[in-house]
């Protein structure tokens, strides 16, 4: 079946969306729909080499240059897998995109988002996804589900007031984007979580 769609996962670290795509896409390959699963930062080989550098904690960046690395990461992304899999006619499925940058580097870093609105424009040549889902929940719930699970990770490293202030950049998003950006409740069960994801996208196949 053909019919490109581009739809983004977004929130807070630990939020759940890597467990939701692969669900949405086991849902839409059993429609035999043509999906393609990715991430960012990464999804190429030298987007994924550009990931390890952003994200090793030994290797502190400053906020312009992980700027720079994360829209690098993305040019490279969109030109060689997104922007062909959309052309072929199928269903993009990607863990983070420009909305992330938005938030961990504008709203909660503090550079200017205009001016990050117009470098990422340049990065994605003007591409946008026809749906995001923020996926949204109260940051210390979202601890307390992870510490149920024994994760340690980077997500209580950060501290919970950056996690209140990357929730709140999401929050603001999505207040201004109402029509692409649909906000989900990451706290119900899995497959509450993966049903209303699904009412979303069933509705975009439909028009
Ligand atoms: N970043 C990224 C920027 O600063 N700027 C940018 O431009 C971009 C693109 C990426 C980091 O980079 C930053 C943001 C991030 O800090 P990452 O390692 O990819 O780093 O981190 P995340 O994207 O946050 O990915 P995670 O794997 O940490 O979290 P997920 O994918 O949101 O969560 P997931 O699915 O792995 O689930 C976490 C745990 O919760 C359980 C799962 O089983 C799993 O154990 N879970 C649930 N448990 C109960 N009920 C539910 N409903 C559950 N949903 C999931």
């Amino acid at each position: 079946m053909k019919k490109s769609l581009f739809i983004t996962f977004e929130g807070p670290d630990g939020s759940g969306k890597t467990t939701q795509i692969e669900r949405v896409a086991k849902w839409l390959e059993q429609l035999n729909y043509n999906i393609v699963c990715t991430r960012e930062p990464g999804g190429t080989k030298s987007a994924e080499k550009i990931r390890q550098i952003v994200l090793d904690p030994c290797l502190p960046i400053k906020a312009e240059a992980e700027t720079l690395l994360y829209l690098a990461a993305r040019a490279e992304h969109v030109e060689k897998v997104i922007a062909p899999a959309l052309l072929a006619g199928k269903i993009v499925l990607c863990d983070r995109f420009s909305d992330s940058t938005f938030v961990y580097q504008g709203i909660t870093r503090g550079m200017d988002l205009k001016v990050l609105r117009l470098m990422d424009a340049f990065a994605t040549k003007g591409l946008k996804p026809d749906v995001t889902f923020i996926l949204d929940g109260l940051p210390e719930l979202l601890v307390a589900r992870r510490q149920k699970r024994g994760i340690q990770d980077r997500f209580e490293l950060e501290g919970l007031d950056f996690q209140q202030k990357v929730r709140a950049g999401f929050m603001q998003l999505a207040q201004e984007e109402q029509e692409r950006i649909k906000v989900i409740n990451a706290l119900q069960e899995l497959d509450d979580v993966t049903m209303d994801i699904i009412t979303q996208v069933k509705k975009l196949l439909l028009k």
